[in-house]
């Protein structure tokens, strides 16, 4: 079912729940080029969730968080976009409310036990126009969705495996976080929660 979380925030529940095998092989064909990686934060901070991506890359260092088309390091781009992901991405969009969505970048989060992520706003994309349709794979986890201010109260909203969201007009900028996802195995990802976010970055 679908419900409406705040002006633009949809959770498609179950969206994708039958479509977990095709979805893990083309996240596992990005690994295999992108390997799983935990980043660090300009503070210093090494993340407990590991990421891997693929159209435009993300970074983080000491300067800052940035998209970029090539890994600096080979100086080639990053593997593109799997079909699958993008065809996902605009029907959930168009499902939503939004227009057809074309995303040029999409990071893959790996929760393991004891993974989180910070409270913190996206805002290193560069069209806040476009929605983000964020994808749950694997273990549950508790979604904190916030305001636009980080001291705004959080609601707690739990997501499971299949489900989407999409995250467009005036929620493109809440504040938000995972909670520590608790010790679990999923039969068909393991003990992991596994997050996809489609983005249009730059
Ligand atoms: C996750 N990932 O479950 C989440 C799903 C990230 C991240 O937060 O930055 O990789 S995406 C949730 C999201 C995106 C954009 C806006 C809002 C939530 N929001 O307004 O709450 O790994
Ligand atoms: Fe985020």
């Amino acid at each position: 079912w679908r419900e409406q979380i705040a002006p633009g925030a949809v959770v498609m529940h179950g969206f994708v729940r039958d479509h977990g095998p095709e979805l893990l092989a083309a996240v596992r064909g990005v690994v295999a080029q992108v390997p799983w990686r935990h980043m660090t934060t300009p503070g210093g901070h090494v993340m407990s969730v590991a990421m891997s991506w693929c159209g435009n890359g993300w970074s983080s260092d000491s300067r800052g968080y940035r998209y970029s088309e090539r890994d600096s390091r080979s100086g080639k781009r990053w593997p593109p976009i799997p079909d699958i992901l993008l065809a996902l991405a605009d029907e959930a969009a168009q499902q939503a409310g939004f227009a057809p969505f074309v995303p040029d970048s999409c990071l893959m989060n790996r929760y393991d036990p004891g993974s989180k992520l910070s409270l913190h706003q996206d805002k290193d994309e560069h069209d806040f126009g476009s929605p983000i349709v964020s994808v749950s794979l694997g273990l549950p986890a508790v979604f904190q969705f916030g305001g636009l201010q980080r001291s705004d109260r959080a609601q707690r909203i739990p997501l499971a495996h299949g489900d989407v969201v999409v995250w467009g007009g005036p929620s493109r900028l809440c504040f938000h976080g995972i909670m520590p996802v608790k010790e679990g195995y999923h039969s068909l990802v393991g003990p992991h929660r596994i997050n996809i976010t489609l983005r249009k970055a730059l």
